[in-house]
């Protein structure tokens, strides 16, 4: 009944089985400001070609779900305004109503699964926000992780969370946890947080093993794979930790709740940090994209 819209390469590749990676769109409408998300999510793209796979950045356009975007649907989307943010809550409606929208984590797991790709690559994922205790505000993601099997590439999770809640919820989840390279669970602009992550793997080929023996055992769920950004462009925790604590009061000020708190405070990050936050968060998409064309590749070798 849907029929999802492919780009031509992500179309030739399914043709020719060539290894896929799914890229989110929230991260070029919510998670960057213009023009800079279009300049990094061509490169991410190109990251991902470069790494021997294919590119496929999700969205929903006029109530098409598309698997793949053409460079100029890529541009047009992250210059278009109002465009909506679609966690799992959101996407049949969207799809359903004809409208336009960018796709969270939550939202590009299952378009991914949909689609037969098992390996997705983003910045940071959604979890348990600081206050959660009162404000009931957790992330779609972490729900989605347990239940569709995709592995994810991420630098960790931001200060804007409370990563130590997040990791209890992940792991009352079932959700394997795996620092990519090192013990300590990273941070985003930080390459390291003070906890130590639940699993550690030091190559792409056991990672990928690791995705088959859970699709082997029948499991439901997804991996997350936190890669830390690459040390010389990291940011110490201490300098964003003043900015991060701005950005929260702030919202709680202007009462900022449901889907518009993560937006908010990224947006407010990005202005108090200028371009430094904007350069450490390419540099870490971009390492992500290249670790997750390497898993799927060696994926696509298991199967083959
Ligand atoms: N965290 C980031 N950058 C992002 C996001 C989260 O560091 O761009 C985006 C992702 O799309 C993620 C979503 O899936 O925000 C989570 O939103 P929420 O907390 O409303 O579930
Ligand atoms: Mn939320």
């Amino acid at each position: 009944m849907i029929e999802p819209i492919l780009s031509a390469e992500v179309c030739a590749a399914q043709d020719g089985a060539r290894p896929l990676v799914a890229l989110e769109s929230t991260i070029i409408t919510h998670g960057m400001p213009w023009p800079q998300n279009v300049e990094v999510a061509a490169r991410v793209e190109q990251d991902i070609r470069e790494g021997g796979a294919v590119p496929a950045t999700i969205a929903v356009l006029e109530g098409r779900l598309h698997v793949g975007l053409e460079p100029e649907q890529l541009r047009a989307l992250g210059q278009a305004r109002n465009v909506a943010k679609l966690s799992r809550a959101d996407l049949a409606a969207c799809l359903a109503t004809g409208g336009t929208g960018a796709t969270t984590v939550a939202a590009t797991m299952i378009a991914a699964r949909f689609a037969g790709i098992e390996v997705f690559a983003t910045g940071g994922i959604g979890g348990v926000h600081r206050g959660a205790e009162t404000s009931f505000d957790i992330s779609a993601d972490l729900q989605e992780l347990a239940q569709t099997p995709v592995t994810v590439i991420a630098a960790g999770a931001k200060a804007i969370l409370d990563i130590p809640k997040t990791l209890e919820v992940l792991e009352t989840l079932g959700v394997p946890v795996i620092a990519y390279g090192q013990d300590a669970f990273p941070a985003f602009w930080s390459a390291a947080s003070a906890l130590r992550a639940p699993l550690r793997m030091d190559d792409p080929a056991t990672i990928a093993r690791a995705h088959a023996m859970r699709r082997a055992l029948g499991l439901s769920g997804g991996q997350l794979v936190a890669n830390p950004i690459p040390r010389t462009e990291e940011i110490a925790a201490g300098t964003m930790a003043p900015i991060i604590a701005e950005a929260q009061a702030e919202a709680d000020r202007q009462g900022v709740g449901g889907k518009d708190v993560t937006p908010f405070l990224l947006a407010r990050i990005f202005e108090a940090t200028e371009g430094r936050s904007l350069s450490a968060n390419i540099a870490l998409v971009r390492n992500n994209a290249r670790l997750g064309a390497r898993i799927a590749a060696e994926l696509h070798e298991m199967i083959l």
